[in-house]
């Protein structure tokens, strides 16, 4: 899971094979590891993810009409489609979808969308939960709104791209992902209210606190994902109706018990508890950063695991046992990250206990006879730009 170094030059390698031309320019967006804050954004609650240095880049220039070609080092075809294709949800299929959902939610906005050629690689792993899919969305748009001098703002952006993803490919995700690979900012982890999308870059200096964050891909097949994703989605809505609120982060910490009594059974009650307290959570992470007391958020991570696991069951035994290890090494704190049912751990630990920590959970894996895992040390980088 190391950065590869080069993937702008692949992506301009992608480009100069498939089209026998230079592209006019080349966009960048990162993958994302969310910090704390899971199953919140659309319970339009708080996240609190931060980019990493692993980029999918696009290489692209305009063509002319309304026809998109679309090459990816993982593939060995293009994918090409016109405005009929683009405009109808779910037609262009796979990894193409990405791309064809963009154009559709910028054609669904009003704006003159180029026709562009492009070529894409990338470094972020696919299906590890660490946003492969918005990262493509984000390079893709940035891209077309250059080429087509598009006026639209960094803020507008993440909607679109999630449009793109809800609308086009069929997944009802919130409005994380793509927030976090627009607007995340180096040495920062991203603050989102989902519900007005106002952000505050909180510093978050792992080096100078003398921390690092592991992450751990569980290498877990994903189990019925996007089901089990859509189903939390709904219980959590039905719950917020339930309630006579427009959404669960209406309900404050302080008022749980009592909204808790007023739930039919204990599975929506753990539901409610899970995006309850982790909104909290995610104020009280931010308290710690702000106040430069990183080391201490560790026990709000792991909190959020246990969340996690007991109330809104969306953790698998891979990465259980991913916590358990990172934590009985020494990990300040450990704790899944992203929508769940797989993916991957992120552990707080001292820096020299980086690799300690790492081979304790290659260990506990073998002796479960699971997968090696991956691991990386991530730190925060820049989200979405123009390669110069
Ligand atoms: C996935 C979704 F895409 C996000 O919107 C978010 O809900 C996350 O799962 C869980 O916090 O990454």
């Amino acid at each position: 899971m190391t950065g590869h170094p080069d993937v702008a030059d692949r992506a301009t390698a992608g480009f100069s094979c498939g089209y026998d031309a230079t592209p006019a320019g080349r966009w960048a967006a990162p993958g994302r590891v969310n910090l704390i804050g899971e199953h919140t954004d659309y319970n339009d609650g708080f996240v609190l993810p931060f980019a990493l240095p692993l980029r999918t880049v696009v290489a692209a220039d305009p063509q002319p009409g309304e026809r998109w070609t679309v090459r990816s080092e993982i593939a060995d075809r293009p994918v090409d489609f016109g405005a009929a294709e683009a405009d109808s949800p779910g037609r262009v299929t796979g990894w193409g979808g990405y791309v064809a959902g963009v154009v559709w939610a910028l054609r669904g906005a009003g704006y003159a969308v180029p026709g562009a050629r492009l070529a894409i690689a990338s470094d972020v792993p696919l299906g590890s939960g660490l946003s492969s899919s918005a990262a493509l969305e984000a390079a893709v748009l940035a891209a077309l709104a250059d080429l087509g001098g598009l006026d639209l703002p960094a803020e507008r952006r993440p909607r679109l791209a999630q449009r793109a993803e809800n609308g086009y490919v069929g997944a009802p995700t919130g409005i994380m992902d793509q927030s976090a690979v627009i607007r995340c900012r180096a040495g920062h982890a991203l603050f989102l209210d989902c519900r007005d999308e106002s952000v505050d870059h909180v510093p978050f200096d792992l080096d100078a606190a003398g921390l690092a964050i592991l992450v751990i891909d569980s290498r877990a097949p994903h189990r019925h994902a996007d089901g089990e994703y859509a189903s939390r989605r709904a219980a959590c809505e039905r719950a917020a109706d339930l309630l006579g609120v427009p959404a669960l982060r209406d309900v404050p910490v302080a008022d749980l018990d009592a909204a808790l009594a007023r739930l039919p059974d204990d599975e929506t009650r753990r539901r409610v508890r899970h995006v309850v307290t982790e909104n909290q959570r995610v104020l009280d992470t931010v308290a710690l950063l702000r106040a430069g007391r990183v080391a201490e958020i560790g026990p709000l991570l792991t909190a959020s695991h246990a969340s996690m696991r007991d109330d809104f069951a969306i953790t698998v035994p891979e990465v259980d046992t991913a916590v358990e290890a990172a934590l009985a090494a020494g990990a300040l704190g450990a704790r899944m990250t992203g929508g769940g049912f797989g993916g991957c751990v992120l552990a707080l630990v001292e820096a020299a206990a980086a690799e300690p920590v790492a081979a304790a959970v290659r260990s506990a894996y073998a002796e479960r006879g699971f997968a090696a895992p991956d691991t990386l040390t991530a730190f925060p980088a820049p989200g979405a730009i123009r390669l110069p």
